[in-house]
């Protein structure tokens, strides 16, 4: 039987600017889904990548004094890096100056004007450079100096040039039906409800090319102009399966995308400007974009000139990879905003990784090497108490954490681990097996048996969030490399009784409580 696609994306990162907390965080969600559906048994299409052109890194280049393909060559690098140290799992990863990505954009731009969307005008307006986006002038606040204020609160510049026009103002109806029609395209429900006001309040058209700077896709038939970097960026999505060839196997096999994930600041960009140029071209809009929140750093606004912008490397050397990854899964329900603080990620490593998970790992292995000879122990009679609690650790843990990647709730995924640790903590307690030791031999075998099969469970189920150390749990229970999609999740038997297991050694070990030493600054 063929597997059934999953393709998720995150968005591509702009290069004038090194990875931080806030690259790292997107980018771990995706990978923590990816990698639950290739173990769900799906045949997964993991996209990410570096956005090259436009008007902030031609500028970020001119200031360095290197031309902008060497500065997009050398910062596109330091977001690969920094996939490999996240242990990031991507199929591909793409850059916009790609040649066969600027063939895409170009074959998009010619079926949005074969289809009578696209326009020669003048543009005169607001343009923020931070944010590569146009403002209104009823969007815009009053700066000191007579400058103009973005909601985000970048500058804005007023610029005058001929530009090609998207006929946005022509989608609107349609962009409502299709958000009507398709209730669970934009997440949390509400952003949602936030899209639809700013489509309902009325869109205007949208300048889509510049002819300022020629750092961009050129405008076919028309080479005075460079694209607007978001029809550039945006098409990265179907680019990377081979469009504009519509027949090749990747297009056919995961267009429409499962979920575009993006932080909200770029939410009007994935389900208002990106469904409306795919209609345009004909093409079909992805099923779901997924908006999470914004992280701060300890109450604060990260921002360079308070040199409090929290790196990768920062987080990986202070508290441990699969410290930060779990961390940033756990701490904020996906979608809201979060904060960054050291006192946080001590508590949640030590109470819910050191105390509970590696805590019931620890005592059950240690015991099963003193007592059982470091042998799988013989489950003999099962009781009703053992049935319960592999019933919760197998199917029923499995179909509640399902659910939630569903909803892409990475955290209440985790709470129904942490409720089965909690059940297996409990277990342990009740039944005591070093007692057992002496009045019941037989039963503390099957005790630890039905304590060694529930963390064989939770070694499976917590390999997306954290696969170095779930792997470690799966070789200490000697689960075969084979056997660890989850398949086989529940299965009976899985472990073999008299199968010799490693010598234990803990997997998550407590973090000190103490400041740790300022991280260099980035800026
Ligand atoms: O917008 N908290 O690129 P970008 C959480 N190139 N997430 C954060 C964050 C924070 N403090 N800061 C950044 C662009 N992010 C375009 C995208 S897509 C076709 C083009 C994350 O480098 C979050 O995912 O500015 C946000 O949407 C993204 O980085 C913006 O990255």
């Amino acid at each position: 039987m063929s597997k059934k696609p999953f393709y998720i994306t995150t968005p591509i990162y702009y290069v004038n600017d090194k990875p931080h907390i806030g690259h790292a965080y997107t980018t771990i969600a995706c990978d923590v889904m990816a990698r639950f559906k290739r173990l769900d048994g799906f045949d997964v299409k993991f996209l990410t990548g570096t956005d090259e052109h436009g008007m902030k890194v031609y500028q970020a280049a001119a200031k360095q004094g290197i031309s902008p393909q060497e500065l997009t060559d050398r910062v596109s690098v330091n977001f690969r890096d920094m996939n490999r140290l996240l242990n990031i799992s991507e199929d591909q990863f793409i850059r916009t100056t790609d040649p066969a990505h600027k063939k895409a954009v170009q074959a998009i731009w010619q079926k949005m004007q074969d289809a009578g969307d696209i326009y020669l005008g003048k543009y005169a307006g607001w343009y923020s450079m931070r944010d590569e986006a146009f403002y209104g002038e009823d969007e815009l606040t009053d700066g000191p100096d007579g400058t103009k204020i973005a909601p985000t609160g970048a500058p804005c510049e007023w610029v005058e040039e001929e530009s090609y026009f998207f006929k946005l103002s022509a989608w609107g109806d349609r962009l409502l039906k299709f958000y009507e029609e398709h209730p669970d395209f934009i997440q949390p429900d509400y952003r949602r409800n936030e899209v639809i006001s700013f489509v309902k309040s009325g869109l205007r058209d949208l300048s889509i090319s510049r002819t300022t700077f020629d750092w961009g896709v050129q405008v076919p038939g028309d080479e005075k102009h460079v694209m607007y970097v978001w029809v550039d960026a945006l098409t990265n999505y179907i680019s990377a399966l081979g469009y504009p060839d519509t027949e090749s196997e990747e297009y056919k096999k995961y267009w429409p995308a499962d979920v575009h994930v993006t932080g909200k600041d770029i939410l009007r960009f994935h389900a208002v400007y990106w469904p409306a140029f795919l209609m345009s071209a004909g093409l079909e809009v992805p099923k779901r974009v997924y908006a999470h929140g914004w992280w701060m750093a300890e109450g604060q606004k990260m921002s360079k000139s308070l040199g409090n912008v929290i790196s990768p490397e920062h987080l990986v050397n202070t508290y441990g990879l699969e410290q930060t990854r779990y961390f940033m899964m756990r701490e904020v329900i996906f979608g809201n905003d979060g904060d960054f603080a050291h006192k946080s990620m001590v508590n949640r490593v030590n109470a819910e990784l050191a105390n509970n998970i590696g805590n019931l790992v620890q005592r059950t292995l240690s015991q099963i090497n003193k007592n059982c000879e470091g042998q799988v122990p013989d489950p003999g009679i099962l009781e009703d108490v053992d049935h319960a609690l592999l019933n919760h650790a197998g199917q029923e843990m499995l179909i509640a954490v399902r659910n939630e990647f569903d909803k892409l709730q990475f955290s209440r995924a985790l709470e129904a681990i942490i409720h089965v640790a909690n059940l297996a903590n409990a277990y342990i307690d009740e039944q005591a097996p070093w007692t057992l030791k002496k009045t019941n031999p037989e039963r503390m075998k099957t005790v630890l048996y039905v304590l060694a099969e529930t963390i064989r469970n939770l070694g499976l189920i917590l390999q997306p969030f954290v696969p170095q150390a779930a792997n470690r749990i799966l070789d200490q229970v000697g689960v075969a490399p084979d056997a660890r999609d989850f398949a086989f999740i529940g299965a009976q038997h899985a472990l073999v009784k008299g199968t010799l297991l490693p010598k234990p050694e803990g997997v998550f070990p407590r973090l000190v409580d103490e400041e740790p030493a300022a991280q260099e600054k980035t800026a």
